[in-house]
C-alpha cells in the first residue's frame, strides 16, 4: 500500500486510518518531490525471489547438439553416455526427434539434447521432416550451449553456416565441435588450415571456441565437456556496474566516440540488465550517433577484459536527457 502526496499530509497522523484498510504497513511517499521511492522499491523487491541464483544452482546446464544429418551428434551423445542411448547410423535422417538425455559428469550434471539433422530448406519435403526441423529450433530455444558440429570431412558447407546462424541468433552460448577428425590425413598445419576456414566462413561465430574431436574414438571429448562448463558460465556472467564503467570509461579515452552530423557521441553510463546472453544498457545523448564500427569496438573492449568466450553479448543504447 503506497500513500502519495506525503508533502502535502503528515502519514503518521493517518496512519490509523490507512492500517484499517487491512492490508498491511501503509509506504509513505511523494511521487512529486521523489520521497520515500527508495523504500518502496526495496518493499517491492522484497517480494521477489532471486530466482537466477536459484536457477544457477540447482538446475542443469542445458546443450543441444545440432547440425547437419550425419554430423555424428547422436554418436557424441552416445560417447558422453558411455553407452548405446541413442540410434547412430550411416543414413541421414536417422534421428528424428529431439531426445533429451541427462548426464552427470562429476558435480555437474547436464541435460544434452540430440536432434535431428537440420537439411536444406528446399529438401525438406514431407512434413515429418519439417517437424523435426521445428524441433530442432525448439531444442537451442530450451538450451543454454549450442554445440554446432561439422563434419571434418566435408568442410564447412553453406547449410552448416545456416545452422551456425540459428545458434548465433538465439544469444545462447556456442562451441563449434569439428567431428570426424579421425578420418583426416593431418600434418602440423592442418588444425590451423581447418581452422582458419572455419573462421573465415563463420565469421560472427568468432567468441565461440572451436574443438576437434571424433565421437568414435573420444578424442578430445573431455576437452569438450570442460568447453561447455566454460562456455555456460561465460553465458551466465555478470558484471559489477562499477566494473563494467571503469572499462567503458577508459574505452572512451583511448579512443573518441565519432562525431555524427556535428554530434559527439556521449555514454553516460551502462549497467547489465540480464544474463544468457549477457545483456548492457547503454545511456547516451545521440542514440543516433552510435555507429556499428563504435558498437563493435565496445563489445571487443568488453571482451578483452571480461572474456566473456564462447557467449553472443547484446548492447542496447538509450537516450538519457543530460540534465
Ligand atoms: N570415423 C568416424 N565416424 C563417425 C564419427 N562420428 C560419427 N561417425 C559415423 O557417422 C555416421 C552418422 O553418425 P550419427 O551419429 O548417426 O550422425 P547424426 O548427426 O546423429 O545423424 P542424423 O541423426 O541422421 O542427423 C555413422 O555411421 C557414425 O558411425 C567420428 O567421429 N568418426
Ligand atoms: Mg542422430
Amino acid at each position: 500500500m503506497v500513500v502519495n502526496k506525503i508533502d502535502y499530509m503528515e502519514l503518521e497522523s493517518s496512519k490509523f486510518e490507512f492500517y484499517n484498510l487491512g492490508i498491511g504497513e501503509p509506504i509513505a511517499i511523494s511521487a512529486g518531490q521523489a520521497l520515500g521511492l527508495g523504500d518502496m522499491l526495496d518493499e517491492i523487491m522484497s517480494h521477489f525471489e532471486d530466482k537466477d541464483d536459484e536457477e544457477d544452482e540447482d538446475s542443469e546446464t542445458k546443450v543441444a547438439i545440432i547440425g547437419k544429418p550425419n554430423a555424428g551428434k547422436s554418436s557424441l551423445l552416445n560417447k558422453l553416455a558411455g553407452e548405446e542411448r541413442v540410434i547412430v547410423s550411416d543414413i541421414p535422417g536417422t534421428t528424428r526427434d529431439a531426445i533429451d538425455s541427462y548426464i552427470q559428469f562429476g558435480e555437474d550434471r547436464f541435460l544434452f539434447i540430440d536432434t535431428a539433422g537440420i537439411r536444406r530448406k528446399s529438401k525438406i519435403h514431407e512434413e515429418v521432416e519439417r517437424y523435426s526441423v521445428v524441433r530442432s529450433i525448439a531444442a537451442i530455444e530450451r538450451a543454454d550451449v549450442c554445440l554446432v558440429m561439422i563434419d571434418a570431412t566435408e568442410g564447412v558447407t553453406e547449410q552448416d553456416e545456416k545452422i551456425a546462424g540459428l545458434a548465433h541468433e538465439s544469444g545462447k552460448g556456442v562451441v563449434i565441435v569439428v567431428n570426424k577428425w579421425d578420418l583426416i590425413e593431418k600434418d602440423d598445419k592442418t588444425i590451423l588450415e581447418f581452422e582458419k576456414n572455419v573462421r573465415n566462413a563463420l565469421g560472427y561465430l568468432s567468441y565461440a571456441p572451436i574443438v576437434f574431436i571424433s565421437a568414435k574414438t573420444g578424442q578430445r571429448v573431455n576437452r569438450l565437456i570442460e568447453l561447455i562448463k566454460y562456455v555456460a558460465n561465460q553465458h551466465s556472467m555478470r558484471i559489477k556496474t562499477g566494473a563494467l564503467n571503469e572499462v567503458i570509461s577508459e574505452a572512451v579515452m583511448m579512443k573518441q566516440p565519432p562525431i555524427e552530423k556535428g554530434k559527439l557521441l556521449k555514454i553516460y553510463y551502462a549497467t547489465q540488465v540480464s544474463t544468457k546472453p549477457p545483456t548492457f544498457v547503454f545511456f547516451v545523448n545521440y542514440v543516433e550517433s552510435v555507429h556499428f564500427s563504435y558498437q563493435r569496438y565496445i563489445e571487443n573492449q568488453l571482451r578483452q577484459h571480461f572474456g566473456l568466450e564462447g557467449t553472443p553479448i547484446r548492447l542496447i543504447f538509450r537516450p538519457k536527457n543530460e540534465k
